[in-house]
């Protein structure tokens, strides 16, 4: 059935595990890693990718932009920026050699991808550094010739390379053993457009003016005190951030510089806002992350803006409020759907504020760690 995860430490489908966490391999140690690259077929090469480098990020952008993630019907797929490519591959402590590409031999097409960014994971009681995995990706005509094996165990000794024997990783499909099963919400705010595209249909006995004056939202927050997140709020919203995801069963241990790296505004990539009292105090922030899709073979329509939740607390004011803001200010910033997971603190205000469910699934993975599972509601972790 899984002839290559079937050889990994990650929980079988039927494992459960109740107060017993902890690694699943032998413990190592660096020196008990392979020091040369694993093989690839004769035609293929390692590389590191410099995302720096104007060229090379293209390169990623391109090879991820044609050929990563679809939805279940193959409509719309990510089209990352290479601005936002940037920024999700270099937080603080990050490693170039957890750029991972594949190219054809001699410096030529890049053909496959994955990356590791370090994080200190809070799991149960444990507070764990881990590699959190993302953006496998192998060219379209090169499906199906298990190169994604290859590019996991080769991403996987450069991270045990490092002394880290544990990742996070999400996905749309199932594999042994999702932490948590999570599903996608949206919430229409340029529905005229989301229909002609076919992201969404018109409901029963709905014409398009109703539907548009059902997901209308003000012009401007609904809160007093809205505003940018500036560097000067980095220790305030530090301290709400950590403090809040202390709740959930899973979630990063973010140190300030993270909380500014992750969360600081950067145009067109990540959105955030802090709710100012009168005496001068942050007591709320918010968050969105600028994820567009490719609207494949639409004669009209050719990007998808979409916002994504990402870190949110509310203090002073319920979560819905909040939340409610949010999605003006996505509207302000022209984006056509506001998308949120079951995760967090979410389900108290989805319903209320008109997000319905979508056809997507976003499974949670640990490799090399046992625990129980964790519902949505105690999974306190985004990854972009
Ligand atoms: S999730 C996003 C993944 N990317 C996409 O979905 C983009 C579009 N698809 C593709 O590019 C390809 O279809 C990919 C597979 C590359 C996904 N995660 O080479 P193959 C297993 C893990 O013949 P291909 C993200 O980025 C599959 O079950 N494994 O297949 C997080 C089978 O194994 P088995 C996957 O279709 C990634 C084997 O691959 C996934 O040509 C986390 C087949 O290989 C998947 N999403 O290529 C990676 N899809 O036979 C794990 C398929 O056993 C990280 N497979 O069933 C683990 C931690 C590593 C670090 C550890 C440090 C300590
Ligand atoms: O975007 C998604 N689904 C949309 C479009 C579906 C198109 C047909 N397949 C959807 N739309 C309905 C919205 C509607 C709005 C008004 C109210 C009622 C609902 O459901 C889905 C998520 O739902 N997206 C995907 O499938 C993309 C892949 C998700 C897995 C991502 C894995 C990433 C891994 C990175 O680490």
């Amino acid at each position: 059935e899984h002839a290559f995860w079937d050889t990994q430490p990650v929980p079988s489908m039927s494992a459960e595990y109740d107060q017993d966490t902890g690694p699943l391999d032998v413990v190592k140690t660096p020196d008990d890693v392979r020091a040369d690259p694993y093989p690839l077929p004769a035609q293929f090469e390692w590389c590191t990718c410099d995302v720096d480098s104007e060229t090379e990020i293209l390169e990623v952008y391109t090879l991820l932009t044609e050929n990563y993630v679809e939805d279940d019907d193959s409509m719309f797929r990510f089209d990352y920026s290479t601005d936002f490519l940037r920024w999700a591959l270099k937080p603080p402590e990050y490693l170039r050699s957890w750029h991972l590409g594949v190219r054809v031999k001699g410096g030529g097409k890049l053909v496959g991808f994955i990356t590791g960014i370090p994080a200190n994971i809070q799991v149960f009681d444990k507070v764990v550094q881990m590699a959190e995995i993302n953006f496998l990706c192998v060219h379209k005509k090169l499906r199906s010739k298990r190169l994604a094996p290859v590019l996991i165990k080769e991403i996987t000794r450069r991270v045990n390379r490092e002394n880290i024997w544990q990742a996070v990783y999400t996905a749309g499909v199932v594999l042994p053993r999702p932490v948590s099963e999570c599903r996608y919400h949206h919430r229409s705010l340029n529905p005229k457009k989301l229909i002609e595209v076919g992201f969404s249909h018109l409901g029963a006995r709905m014409t398009m003016a109703r539907t548009i004056k059902l997901y209308k939202v003000p012009e401007s927050p609904q809160l007093s005190g809205m505003r940018e997140m500036k560097k000067e709020d980095v220790p305030r919203v530090h301290g709400l951030v950590s403090n809040y995801l202390k709740k959930f069963h899973l979630h990063p241990d973010f140190s300030p510089a993270e909380v500014e790296h992750w969360m600081l505004p950067r145009p067109g990539v990540v959105y955030c806002y802090v709710r100012e009292n009168g005496k001068g105090e942050v007591t709320d922030v918010c968050s969105f992350y600028n994820l567009p899709s490719s609207i494949l073979g639409h004669e009209k329509h050719t990007v998808l803006k979409a916002a994504y939740s990402y870190w949110n607390v509310a203090t002073t004011v319920p979560l819905q409020d909040l939340m409610y803001d949010a999605l003006i200010l996505a509207k302000q910033q022209d984006f056509d759907v506001f998308n949120a997971l079951d995760v967090m603190e979410n389900e108290s205000f989805l319903k209320e504020l008109k997000f319905g469910i979508g056809d997507g699934y976003l499974q949670y993975y640990l490799y090399n760690w046992k625990c129980p599972k964790i519902d949505p509601g105690n999974m306190g972790l985004v990854l972009l």
